[in-house]
C-alpha cells in the first residue's frame, strides 16, 4: 500500500512537472507571439464600410500627379488646405492623397550602375513600421517596394503598426492589404501596445524569414534597381550592414529631389549625440559606384543579413521611443566586427518632416535617455563629451539597467571606442586630444568664451559670457593642433578684420589661425591682431584689435598640454 501510494506521488510530481512546463510554454508563446500583436480579421459590414471610404478616396487620385517625380501643386482651395496640413503633419497630406499611389520616379542612379548585373537569389524581407501615419503615404512605400523589387528577391513585405491611435487607418489598411494587395505577400501585425519604434522593429524581425531584412521607414519611395545591390553586397560579405543613398522627398510638393548621380554624403556623429551627415574624405571613395565605408547610419532605411542581425545584438530591448539606436547600432557593428556601407547604386526616397508629427507618452526625452544607454555600453571614457552636455543623464536612474548590453559587448569581443576612432572615423575631431590647449577660456575678469547657445551647423559670433562653474559644452573650446580656436565643427575665424565668428571649419589656417602666446594673448597672424574683450559687453561677440599690453588680451586656457 505504502509502496503504490510513494509510486503514485511520484506520478503525480511529473505529471504536475509537464503541466507546468506547459503553462510555461503557453505564457512566453502568448508573451513573444500574442500579447502584442493580433492579426486582422474584419466582419463583412466594416468591409462594406471601407470599400465605402476606399472607393471614393481612390476616384480622387488624380492621374500623373508628380509623375516622374517632379514637384506637384494643388489648386484653389486644396492649396490652401494643403498649407495647413504641411503646418500641421509636417506634410502636405492632402496633395498625397491625390497623388497617384504607384507613381513612376525618374531613375536616379549614376548611369554607370545600369549596366552592373547582379545575380542574387537572396530574398529579403521588407519591414515597414508606423505610428499614426497617412494611408496614402504608407501604400506608396508598399507600391514601391513591390513594382521596384523583382519577384525572386523579396520574400514578404511586414508592416508593424505600432499601436496607431487612428482606428481608420487601421481599418483600411487592413482591408486594401485583403484586397487590393491580395497575393503580393504584404502581411501586418497590429501591437497592441506601443512599443516605440525600436521594439517595434524587433517584433517585425522576430516573425522575418528572409535572408536579409531591410527596414524602411513609412514614407519612404524605393526606385528602380534599389534592391539588387543591396542583396549582392550581403551574399558576398554577411557581416556587411547596408544602407542606399537616401534621396529627400520635399515634405510640400513631394517632389523627388537628389543631388545629382554623383555627390552624397555619408554618416557622422556629434559629440551631443546626434546623427549627422559628412563628406566621404577618401578621394578613391568619392568616384567609387561599389560600396562605400559609412561610420554611422541615419537608422531608418537599412538593409542586415537575418541571422547577422541577431547574432551582432539586434537592437537594445530597453532603449525607448524615438532615437538613439541608429548611432548605437552603427558603433556596435564596427566595434564587433561588421562593416556599415553605403551603396551608391541603391536609392531611396524618404520623407523627411521638420518636426514629429506625434507625441510621445509622458513627453519623455528617449533620444537622450537611449543615447546615455549607448554612451556607457559603448563610447568608453568617450562618453564624457556627451555627458558634458546631458550632465543630468549620466548616473540617473531613468537610463536604466545596462547588464545584457555590457554582457554582450564582452561576449562579441568587441574592439573599444578609441580603435573605432582611430579607424573608421579618423577626421573625427575630438576635443581634448592632439590639441595644445583645452577647456574654458577666461579673461582676468572671470569671463568666458561662449557659443552663446549656437545651434549644430549654424554660423554665429564668437561670445562672452560668464564662466559657468562647471564645464558646460558652451564654454568649451580647444585650440587644434592646426591652431584653430575651434568647438566640434565651427572654428573662430576673423571676417571684416575686426569680428570674430564660429564658421564652418575650413582646415586651411589663413582666417582660422591663431597662436597662443606664454603671455597670455590669443594672436591672429594673418591680421596681425590679438583676441580682445576690451568693451565687450556680456553675450556680444568679442574681436581682434591691435596687439598692446592691456588685461583685455589676456586669456588663459583650463588645460595646457605640454607639447
Ligand atoms: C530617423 C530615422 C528613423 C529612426 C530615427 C531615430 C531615417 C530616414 N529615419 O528619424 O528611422 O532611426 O532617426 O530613432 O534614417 N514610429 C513608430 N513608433 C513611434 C515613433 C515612430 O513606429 O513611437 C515610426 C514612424 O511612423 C516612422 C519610423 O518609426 O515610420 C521612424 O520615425 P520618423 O520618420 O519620425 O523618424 P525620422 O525619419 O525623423
Ligand atoms: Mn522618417
Amino acid at each position: 500500500m505504502l509502496l503504490k501510494y510513494g509510486r503514485l506521488k511520484k506520478i503525480h510530481i511529473k505529471l504536475l512537472i509537464v503541466v507546468f512546463i506547459l503553462i510555461l510554454y503557453v505564457l512566453v508563446y502568448l508573451k513573444l507571439f500574442n500579447n502584442d500583436i493580433s492579426g486582422f480579421n474584419l466582419p463583412l459590414k466594416f468591409e462594406n464600410e471601407f470599400e465605402a471610404i476606399l472607393g471614393p478616396y481612390e476616384a480622387k487620385i488624380i492621374e500623373k500627379l508628380g509623375n516622374n517625380g517632379e514637384p506637384a501643386y494643388l489648386w484653389g482651395d486644396e492649396a490652401l488646405e494643403g498649407e495647413k496640413a504641411l503646418k500641421k503633419f509636417a506634410l502636405n497630406t492632402i496633395l498625397s492623397d491625390r497623388m497617384p499611389l504607384d507613381r513612376k520616379l525618374k531613375d536616379p542612379r549614376n548611369t554607370k550602375c545600369k549596366d552592373f548585373q547582379y545575380d542574387t537569389k537572396l530574398k529579403a524581407t521588407v519591414i515597414i513600421i508606423f505610428y499614426n501615419e497617412l494611408l496614402s503615404v504608407i501604400l506608396r512605400t508598399i507600391w514601391s517596394v513591390i513594382l521596384q523589387s523583382p519577384e525572386q528577391n523579396l520574400q514578404e513585405i511586414i508592416l508593424v503598426d505600432d499601436s496607431s491611435t487612428d482606428e481608420n487607418l487601421k481599418g483600411l489598411l487592413d482591408y486594401y492589404i485583403t484586397t487590393r494587395l491580395k497575393d503580393k505577400k504584404v502581411k501586418i501585425i497590429h501591437l497592441k501596445n506601443r512599443l516605440g519604434l525600436i521594439r517595434a522593429r524587433l517584433q517585425g524581425a522576430r516573425l522575418a524569414t528572409g535572408d536579409v531584412m531591410i527596414f524602411l521607414d513609412a514614407h519612404c519611395e524605393a526606385t528602380k534597381g534599389w534592391i539588387e545591390p543591396l542583396l549582392a553586397r550581403i551574399e558576398e560579405e554577411k557581416s556587411a550592414v547596408l544602407v542606399p543613398i537616401i534621396d529627400v522627398i520635399e515634405a510640400n510638393t513631394l517632389a523627388y529631389s537628389t543631388n545629382g548621380d554623383t555627390t552624397y554624403q555619408v554618416g557622422g556623429f556629434s559629440w551631443s549625440g546626434h546623427f549627422t551627415w559628412i563628406n566621404i574624405q577618401d578621394e578613391a571613395d568619392k568616384k567609387k559606384l561599389t560600396p562605400v565605408k559609412s561610420p554611422t547610419m541615419a537608422g531608418g532605411l537599412f538593409a542586415i543579413d537575418r541571422k547577422f542581425f541577431w547574432n551582432i545584438g539586434s537592437y537594445d530591448e530597453q532603449m525607448d521611443g524615438w532615437g538613439g539606436e541608429n548611432l548605437e547600432m552603427s558603433f556596435r557593428i564596427w566595434q564587433c566586427g561588421g562593416r556599415l556601407e553605403t551603396v551608391p547604386c541603391s536609392r531611396v526616397g524618404h520623407i523627411f518632416r521638420d518636426f514629429h508629427p506625434y507625441t510621445f507618452p509622458n513627453n519623455k526625452d528617449t533620444h537622450g535617455i537611449n543615447t546615455a544607454r549607448l554612451a556607457h555600453v559603448w563610447m568608453d571614457d568617450y562618453k564624457r563629451f556627451f555627458f558634458m552636455y546631458q550632465p543630468g543623464l549620466e548616473n540617473n536612474p531613468v537610463v536604466g539597467d545596462l547588464t545584457h548590453r555590457k554582457q554582450l559587448r564582452s561576449k562579441l569581443r568587441c574592439k573599444s571606442f578609441k580603435w573605432y576612432l582611430e579607424n573608421i572615423y579618423p577626421e573625427k575631431f575630438v576635443p581634448d586630444e592632439n590639441v595644445y590647449a583645452y577647456g574654458q577660456v577666461k579673461t582676468p575678469f572671470e569671463l568666458c568664451l561662449d557659443d552663446l547657445q549656437l545651434p549644430e551647423d549654424k554660423i554665429g559670433p564668437l561670445g562672452l559670457y560668464n564662466c559657468h562653474p562647471y564645464t558646460a559644452m558652451s564654454q568649451f573650446f580647444s585650440l587644434s593642433s592646426k591652431g584653430e580656436l575651434r568647438k566640434e565643427n565651427v572654428c573662430a575665424e576673423v571676417f571684416s578684420s575686426k569680428m570674430v565668428q564660429l564658421t564652418e571649419c575650413h582646415g586651411h589656417k589663413r582666417d582660422q589661425y591663431w597662436v597662443f602666446h606664454k603671455n597670455g594673448t590669443i594672436y591672429h597672424p594673418t591680421s596681425k591682431k590679438c583676441l580682445s574683450s576690451e568693451n565687450i559687453d556680456i553675450g556680444k561677440g568679442v574681436v581682434v584689435d591691435k596687439c598692446k599690453n592691456t588685461v583685455y588680451q589676456k586669456w588663459t586656457f583650463t588645460n595646457i598640454n605640454a607639447t
